[in-house]
């Protein structure tokens, strides 16, 4: 992918662990790379379709200055959350925050970190049948705006019978593409958050549940962790998740059964 780069744009600032570093402040060294197309910019030579790159240095600097984080993580993290937002054609951040100055009594050139993070197109599958289901699926898409989750597309909402043997009232499901710069386990934790806060309690599993929101995929990506797996493990086991899915993505490819939707839909029972 086409790169815009700032390198070591200096900023004078007051991050820091240390009372002292907030007080005093000290130098920040910022080496930023955006990832995006330029060809629309550069066959019309037009800037509004590229980012000025004087422009940015300047809000780089205002928003380095800003806070005072005791992380130089957390400013970084911030730092790439502006960028995203500030400019919706940018698809990758990478950004490397050093600080020359830390107080480190050792001869070091420089401390810094560096984070990376780039959008993905994510298939969230969502569940309601306790209270006001429809209200909870609003609530739910709500909150997931407010959280650096962008909608892409949303099917039509479904009412089904409960699947995996509990007896419990019918459910609202519906699925939703959406695109997240989060990283998979950030997204994870930002929507068990939204489940949370909308009142949801973990008793009985496969049980009711006042809001289920579940990754069924991250592109093609395929991640076994402890409290993750992608593709979702029983995604084409159930018609409540093809049946959405189908509308929305019908020749979206399971990396992992390398069928499309439209085949698993027909498999599976319904
Ligand atoms: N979710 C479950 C268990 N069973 N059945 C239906 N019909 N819809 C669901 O969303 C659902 C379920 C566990 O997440
Ligand atoms: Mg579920
Ligand atoms: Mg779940």
């Amino acid at each position: 992918m086409d790169q815009l780069r700032i390198k070591d744009l200096e900023v004078y600032a007051y991050h820091g662990l240390f009372g002292a570093e907030k007080e005093l402040g000290q130098r920040f060294v910022l080496d930023v790379i955006l990832d995006y197309d330029m060809t629309q910019a550069a066959k019309t030579d037009d800037l509004t379709a590229s980012i000025h790159y004087g422009e940015l240095a300047q809000d780089l600097t205002h928003w380095c200055q800003e806070g005072k984080e005791d992380l130089i993580e957390t400013l970084a993290y911030k730092l790439i959350d502006r960028i995203f937002l500030a400019h919706p054609l940018v698809q990758k951040v990478s950004l490397e925050v050093k600080k020359p100055w830390a107080p480190v009594p050792l001869p070091l050139e420089t401390c810094s970190v560096k984070l990376v993070r780039q959008k993905r197109r994510v298939l969230i599958g969502l569940g309601s049948n306790q209270g006001d289901r429809a209200a909870n699926l609003d609530a739910a898409l709500a909150k997931m705006a407010e959280q650096h989750i962008r909608l892409v597309q949303a099917s039509g909402r479904i009412e089904t019978e409960p699947w995996g043997g509990v007896e419990q009232d019918p459910f609202l499901n519906q699925a939703v593409e959406v695109e997240s710069w989060l990283a998979p386990q950030d997204l994870l934790q930002t929507l068990l958050a939204i489940e949370a806060d909308l009142g949801r309690v973990r008793e009985v599993k496969w049980g009711p549940r006042v809001i289920d929101l579940d990754i069924l995929y991250i592109g093609q990506e395929e991640i076994y962790s402890p409290d993750l797996i992608v593709p979702h493990p029983y995604a084409a086991e159930r018609a409540f998740v093809l049946q959405p899915l189908l509308e929305i993505a019908p020749h979206f490819v399971d990396p992992v059964r390398r069928k499309s939707i439209r085949q698993l839909w027909e498999a599976v029972e319904k």
